[in-house]
C-alpha cells in the first residue's frame, strides 16, 4: 500500500489535467491523507472488445461459391468468394483483425445479382458497455464506398436506435437532407445529425476507401483545430446539454443501402462488380465510467469500469452498499483542472448498519422497539431503510432503491377515485362507471360530469324516440309535441287540447318499455 502510494505521488505533477488519476496520496497539516479527482480511462482500439453481427442471413458470400469482378476491370473476373475455403472466404472477423501483414482481409457481401431488388446489409457493432467516443470512426471499403449508406448507434444495448450519420452521393434524392460538412457545424450545432455527401462519391476504388464519423472536427468546434483547448471541450461536455450523451454508445449500426456503381448506372450485364467490402472498422472510445474509474478491464466477455470513489455498478452508476448517504452523482470535469469526484460517502451514523438508500442521512435508536431507524426520509419514501413509497405514491419499476426518482405519485383523479393510493404499478381504485389508470376516464355505457353517470341515453339500446336528439349522452332534445326523458310521450296524452296538431300519436309498446326503463334511470341520476 505504503509503495503504492508512493508511486501515485510521482505520477501526480504529470498527469494532472488529464483526469487519469482518481486519488493521490497528499500531506497536509493534519497529516497524510488521500485526495479524490474526478478520473477516466484511457482510450482504447475498441474493435478488439466489440461482438459484431452481419445482416440478414446470407448477405455473406461464398455459400454457394461466388465470382466477382471490380470496377476498373469488369471483364477480368477472376477473383472468386468460396466460403469453405479458408483462403478464399470472407467472414465478418476480418474486419476487425490487424491490416499487419500488408494485404487487406476484408468482410464481402454477395454480388448485386438480384438487381433491381436492393442489395441491403446490416453491420451491428455491440459493446455491451457505454463508450464515449474519443477519435474518428473510420470504416474501410475495399473496391468501392457505398453510394448510399447510414450510421446508426444504440445507447441502451439495442433496445433503441437513432440516427448518427447520413451518407450518399446524392443527399436530396437518397434521404431528403441537404448536404452538409462537420466543418461547417457550430459551437450551438456540435451534435446535429446531418448527411454528407464526402465519404459516396466514386473516386476510383483504390484511392478513396475510408468513411469516417467525424469525431475530432466535433471536439473542435470547442477545442480548436489542433483540440489544444481540451480545456474547453471539457467544459461544454459537462454544460451542454445532450454533447456528452451524443458521443456516447453502447452499439453502432451501419447500414449498407447501395453499393459503389463505379461513378456510372448500374450496368445490368455485369452485375458481378456490386458488393460490400468492407476492411477495417476502426473505433477508437474509452469506457463510460462516470468520471469514478481510470481503468477499465475485459471480463467474462465483457468491459468492466474498475470503480472508485466507492461507486459500483459496469458504469460506476451507482453507490457501494452501505455508501449512500448522499444520492449517487457522475463525477464532474470541473473545476479545471482536476474536476469534482463527487464520491459516494458513508452514512454518518453511530449505528454501524443503517442503510437509507440515500434518502437521509440520519439514522435514530427506537429503544422500545430496540431497532434502528431512518429518520425524515426524503423523496417521498418511507420505512425503516426509506425503503418504502409514501402513500399516494408508487415504485418506479425502472430506478434502483437508491435514485432520487424510485418514488413516482400516484395522481389519481380525485372525482373519479375512491382514494389517493394507488397499487404498485399506479393503478388507482375507481368509483363505479370509472376506468382508466388514473380513473378519470368512463366505462362504456357511462359519461363523465363531474364523475361518471350511466347514459341517458345513447345510439344503441337508449335511442330518444319520435325524433329526438341525444345530447351527449345526457338527454334527448325532444321536438315539440313530445316530451319524456326519451321524448317517448306525447303531449297530448297530457294537454288533450293539443292533439288535433301533434303527429305520431300513442306509444308502442317497445316505447312504453323503454319509457318506464327511462324513468327508472331517472330515479337513479340526479338530472
Ligand atoms: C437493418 O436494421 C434496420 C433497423 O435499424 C431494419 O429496419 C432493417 O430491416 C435491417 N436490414 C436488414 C437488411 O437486415
Ligand atoms: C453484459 O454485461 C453485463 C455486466 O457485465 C453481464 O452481466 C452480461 O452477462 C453481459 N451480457 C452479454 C450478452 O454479454
Ligand atoms: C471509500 O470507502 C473507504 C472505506 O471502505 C474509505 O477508506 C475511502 O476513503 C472511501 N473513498 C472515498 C472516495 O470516499
Ligand atoms: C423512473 O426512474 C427513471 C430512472 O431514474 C427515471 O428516468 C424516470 O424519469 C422515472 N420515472 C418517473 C415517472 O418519474
Ligand atoms: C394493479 O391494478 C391493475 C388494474 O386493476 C391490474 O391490472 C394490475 O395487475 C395491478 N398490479 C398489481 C401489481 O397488482
Ligand atoms: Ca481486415
Amino acid at each position: 500500500m505504503l509503495y503504492l502510494a508512493a508511486l501515485l505521488v510521482h505520477c501526480v505533477p504529470l498527469a494532472m489535467g488529464q483526469y487519469d488519476i482518481c486519488k493521490s496520496w497528499v500531506t497536509t497539516d493534519d497529516g497524510p491523507s488521500w485526495e479524490f479527482y474526478a478520473c477516466q480511462p484511457k482510450a482504447m482500439r475498441m474493435k478488439d472488445y466489440v461482438t459484431v453481427r452481419v445482416d440478414p442471413a446470407g448477405i455473406t458470400c461464398g455459400d454457394p461459391p461466388e465470382r466477382f469482378c471490380t470496377h476498373e476491370n469488369p471483364y477480368l473476373c477472376s477473383d472468386e468468394c468460396d466460403a469453405s475455403n479458408p483462403d478464399l472466404a470472407h467472414p465478418p472477423r476480418l474486419m476487425f483483425d490487424s491490416e499487419d501483414e500488408g494485404l487487406a482481409t476484408y468482410w464481402q457481401s454477395v454480388t448485386w445479382r438480384r438487381y433491381p431488388e436492393p442489395l441491403l446489409a446490416n453491420i451491428t457493432l455491440s459493446w455491451n458497455k457505454s463508450i464515449e467516443l474519443t477519435d474518428d470512426i473510420v470504416i474501410t471499403f475495399e473496391y468501392g464506398r457505398p453510394t448510399i449508406m447510414m450510421l446508426e448507434k444504440s445507447l441502451d444495448n439495442g433496445r433503441t436506435w437513432h440516427p448518427y450519420q447520413y451518407y450518399a452521393d446524392d443527399c436530396m434524392e437518397a434521404f431528403s437532407m441537404p448536404a452538409r460538412r462537420v466543418r461547417d457545424l457550430s459551437t450551438t450545432s456540435a451534435n446535429r445529425v446531418l448527411c454528407t455527401e464526402e465519404y459516396s462519391r466514386w473516386a476510383g476504388s483504390k484511392k478513396e476507401k475510408t468513411v469516417r464519423f467525424e469525431v475530432r472536427d466535433r471536439f473542435a468546434i470547442f477545442a480548436g483545430p489542433d483540440l489544444k483547448n481540451m480545456d474547453n471541450l471539457y467544459t461544454r461536455l459537462e454544460s451542454a446539454k445532450g454533447l456528452k450523451d451524443f458521443f456516447t454508445v453502447t452499439d453502432l449500426r451501419m447500414r449498407l443501402l447501395r453499393p459503389a456503381l463505379g461513378g456510372t448506372y448500374v450496368q445490368r450485364e455485369n452485375l458481378y462488380k456490386y458488393f460490400y467490402a468492407v476492411s477495417n472498422i476502426e473505433v477508437t472510445g474509452r469506457c463510460k465510467c462516470n468520471l469514478h474509474a481510470n481503468l477499465c478491464t475485459f471480463k467474462e466477455g465483457s468491459l468492466q469500469c474498475e470503480c472508485e470513489h466507492n461507486t459500483t455498478g459496469q458504469d460506476c452508476g451507482k453507490c457501494k452498499k452501505n455508501f449512500r448517504s448522499r444520492s449517487w452523482r457522475a463525477g464532474s470535469y470541473l473545476p479545471l483542472p482536476n474536476g469534482s469526484p463527487n464520491a459516494c460517502a458513508a452514512a454518518d451514523s453511530p449505528f454501524g448498519n443503517c442503510e437509507c438508500y440515500g434518502h437521509s442521512n440520519r439514522c435514530s435508536y427506537i429503544d422500545f422497539l430496540n431497532v434502528v431507524t431512518c429518520v425524515s426520509c426524503k423523496h417521498n419514501t418511507r420505512g425503516q431503510h426509506c425503503q418504502h413509497c409514501r402513500l399516494g405514491f408508487y415504485r418506479n419499476s425502472s430506478a434502483e432503491l437508491d435514485d432520487e426518482n424510485v418514488c413516482i405519485e400516484c395522481n389519481c383523479n380525485q372525482i373519479g377515485s375512491m382514494h389517493d393510493r394507488c397499487n404498485e404499478t399506479g393503478y388507482c381504485e375507481c368509483r363505479e362507471g370509472a376506468t382508466g389508470p388514473k380513473c378519470d376516464d368512463c366505462l362504456p355505457n357511462y359519461y363523465w360530469r363531474q364523475g361518471c353517470f350511466p347514459n341517458v341515453c345513447d345510439d344503441e339500446l337508449l335511442l330518444c324516440q319520435n325524433g329526438g336528439t341525444c345530447y351527449q349522452n345526457q338527454r334527448c332534445i325532444c321536438p315539440a309535441g313530445f316530451k319524456g326523458v326519451l321524448c317517448q310521450q306525447s303531449r297530448c296524452e297530457v294537454d288533450k287540447q293539443d292533439c288535433d296538431s301533434a303527429p305520431g300519436a300513442g306509444g308502442s309498446l317497445a316505447t312504453v318499455g323503454l319509457a318506464l326503463l327511462a324513468l327508472q334511470l331517472r330515479a337513479w341520476v340526479d338530472l
